[in-house]
């Protein structure tokens, strides 16, 4: 490749003359916004241990009381990007939220969309659009954008959660806006109640729901199920994942990111292809070791971390008796939106 001029080869007369009139050369900064081959990217592979983070978040609890936050979260924030644009990759957001018995946190909504993987706790619920969806461990529940929801705590222990968001995309656009609002009315039931079973949606002769967003909880309980019977059924080197799709479309939960949840048999170990979309792993159950680049973590119970895109990822399931089960969030439906989609076979 030409090496191409650089900045202090311009006189600098010349320079003062181009930024008077905000213009730029492009030469000295065509490789950064071009590099040969693959993107350089800001996501660093980065590890965030759920017992190392839980004390700092409890603490945020007894420092920080819930009318003083609206939100209490800890982010798990990206050092590649700088820890102060809360990214975990280009267009994921990751944050830790607290709720202790008895709090609210009061109904909003915004144009990023969320969803929450729920990692502990007992009693809490988040009313999305009407609807009341209970949060049990592992379960998936959306807050797509526009939505109004709200959450609350009737039980009597900390509940804690991870939220995913689209923040930082929709926040690089400058289409990142919040509306408070008042108490919702729940007025339905859980949505997945009546998409139970897979291959039958509710219908009236034949009329189908139209909603951008029929389903908004996943329980985890049915999730699992689903992976073990796939496990039982396909060949030892398939890899076993599924993913939450709109049951009306098939196609993706939400517009920007997608979600999956994916389980790796006693002592399995496996490759995913080099993808052009960052990631993000979560631990819901069991052990297991993730590689990326020269970098391997250990992830064990609600553990959480990023790689960039455009990498082979390893992962090893560390029990010979257990399986284990991960929530993979990513950017593959923006990526295929805007058709920079791409898969890397190993050269
Ligand atoms: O629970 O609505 O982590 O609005 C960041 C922004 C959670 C929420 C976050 C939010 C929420």
């Amino acid at each position: 490749m030409l090496e191409l001029g650089r900045l202090d080869d311009l006189p600098s007369t010349y320079r003062t003359a181009l930024a008077s009139q905000n213009l730029v050369p492009l030469w000295p900064s065509l490789r950064a916004v071009l590099p040969p081959g693959k993107p350089t990217p800001h996501t660093q592979p980065t590890c965030w241990h759920y017992a190392a983070l839980r004390p700092l978040l409890l603490q945020a609890g007894e420092l920080t009381p819930i009318e003083k936050a609206e939100r209490r979260v800890l982010v798990l924030a990206n050092p590649g990007h700088g820890l102060e644009k809360m990214q975990a990759s280009a267009a994921i957001y990751l944050g830790m939220q607290l709720l202790l018995p008895g709090e609210i946190a009061p109904s909003h909504r915004h144009t990023p969309n969320a969803v929450r993987m729920i990692v502990e706790g007992e009693g809490a619920y988040t009313t999305v659009g009407g609807e009341k969806c209970p949060m049990q461990r592992g379960d998936l529940i959306l807050t797509p954008t526009g939505l109004w929801h709200e959450h609350g705590h009737d039980g009597n222990e900390p509940v804690v959660w991870l939220d995913v968001l689209d923040l930082p995309l929709v926040h690089y656009l400058e289409a990142s806006y919040v509306e408070e609002g008042q108490p919702q009315a729940v007025t339905a039931n859980g949505s997945e109640r009546g998409y139970r079973s897979g291959g039958v949606v509710p219908s009236r002769m034949f009329a189908r729901n139209d909603r951008r967003y029929p389903m908004l909880r996943y329980p985890w309980a049915e999730v699992r199920q689903s992976l073990q019977a796939l496990a039982a059924d396909s060949e030892d080197k398939e890899v076993v994942q599924v993913a939450y799709v709109n049951p009306e479309t098939g196609d993706n939960c939400q517009n920007i990111l997608g979600y999956s949840a994916l389980m790796l048999r006693p002592g399995e170990q496996i490759t995913l292809p080099a993808r052009s979309p960052a990631a993000i792993f979560h631990l819901i159950e069991g052990g297991a070791t993730l590689g990326v680049d020269d970098v391997s973590f250990t992830l064990s119970n609600a553990d959480t971390c990023s790689v960039p895109g455009y990498r082979p990822i390893s992962l090893h399931n560390t029990s010979a008796t257990e399986p284990a089960f991960l929530f993979i969030a990513d950017e593959s439906p923006l990526h295929r939106k805007l058709g920079v989609y791409e898969v890397r076979q190993a050269d």
